[in-house]
């Protein structure tokens, strides 16, 4: 039995585009935070093993003192580590993995299939590397394992799975069935994808440990378990600083919202990034967004506030009289039926929202 952490899309040196300048270089400084959280989870844990399966840089133009925070962090864990990797930081002549001076624990994938087999661990790992930003082929093609007699097998790679028109290495279950590994530990899927099986092969996504947007919403971490020959047990393990949340927050019939958005932020931390989007329905006050960001801001890290409301329905319902006021709600309800874009749908909304206010403002009575 081997103990083994797999973590993968560390994306070190994201330009997090989201962010104002100051915090995207703190949240850079949390990304370089995170080696230290791993290197500690690796002791802690007594991991015989790490698999790193690409993606670890966000792209070949990472700072120095990025790479030797990797490349230190990696030492410091002291077992044997594999990195395959991915497109972001494929291995080229050129690139940090040829460039720098890497721990001797640090086995680094430089491209096609190599096997190395760690008898007093009682495992066999297989790796394999992108060479290049695409791999449009999958790498598991014409794939074949040795005997590996009495030993569990692994493998790392950056790959995307049952996705036939991806670029990035499209591997396919059925490749993985026959690939006679026991644990394929994969990476590219940005989201923890559980524990799949594909015949008598385990294989997972532990998504990115740390997220970057709100594309990359709640918990993120690693993959920490343990693999045998034909028995494989690993679970998630939190190992972010900061969440990115989608707080929906309900405000029909609420008069008092900054009141209605504390009670929805109750799950909320300090540390938290967070999108406060208000849905339900309305009448025609005006929602003043800016006066209620403090209350968000307040009780997050970050936060922003959006409006998904919707028109009351009764509001709605004179678009049947015989007047401007009906026409105009007849023409946008009509609309709205046939819409299928969200963005369009919310035109639409505030239209009925802003047009009705100026009918009952006079111009209609
Ligand atoms: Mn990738």
């Amino acid at each position: 039995m081997v103990r083994v952490i797999h973590g993968a899309d560390f994306h070190l040196d994201s330009p997090f585009a989201g962010l104002s300048p100051q915090r995207a270089v703190r949240r850079r400084q949390e990304q370089r935070e995170l080696l230290d959280r791993l290197v500690e989870l690796c002791r802690d844990s007594r991991a015989d093993l790490v698999l790193l399966s690409g993606d670890l840089l966000d792209g070949g133009r990472t700072f120095y003192e990025t790479n030797q925070a990797l490349a230190s962090a990696l030492g410091r864990i002291g077992v044997p580590v594999f990195l395959a990797p991915g497109n972001h930081d494929y291995y080229h002549g050129r690139s940090p993995y040829a460039l720098l001076r890497w721990p001797e624990n640090v086995h680094i994938f430089t491209g096609g299939w190599e096997r190395v087999a760690l008898p007093e661990l009682g495992c066999v790992v297989y790796g394999a590397a992108f060479t290049a930003p695409r791999q449009e082929t999958s790498l598991l093609d014409g794939f074949r394992p040795e005997q590996d007699e009495g030993l569990a097998r692994l493998m790392v790679l950056h790959a995307d799975v049952d996705a036939p028109q991806s670029r990035y290495d499209p591997v396919t279950s059925a490749q993985l069935a026959g690939s006679g590994m026991d644990y394929a530990a994969l990476g590219h899927v940005h989201a923890f994808s559980g524990v799949n099986r594909a015949g008598d092969t385990a294989w997972a996504y532990p998504g990115c440990p740390e997220g970057r947007g709100f594309d990359e919403l709640g918990e993120k971490g690693v993959l920490r378990g343990t693999v045998d020959r034909g028995e494989v047990k690993m679970e998630f393990v939190p190992l972010c600083r900061r969440r990115y949340l989608i707080q929906p927050v309900d405000v029909t019939g609420r008069e008092d919202l900054a009141a209605a958005v504390a009670e929805g932020m109750s799950g909320v931390t300090a540390e938290d990034i967070c999108r406060v989007v208000l849905t339900g329905e309305r009448g025609l006050e005006r929602l003043d967004l800016e006066a209620l960001l403090p209350a968000v801001e307040a009780r997050c890290w970050q936060g922003e506030v959006q409006d998904r409301t919707v028109l009351r329905r009764d509001l709605w319902a004179r678009r049947g009289e015989d007047s401007l006021t009906g026409l105009f709600l007849g023409e946008l309800a009509a609309r709205l039926e046939r819409c299928e874009d969200e963005q369009e749908r919310e035109l639409l909304e505030r239209a009925a929202r802003f047009g009705l206010a100026a009918l009952e403002g006079g111009e209609d009575r």
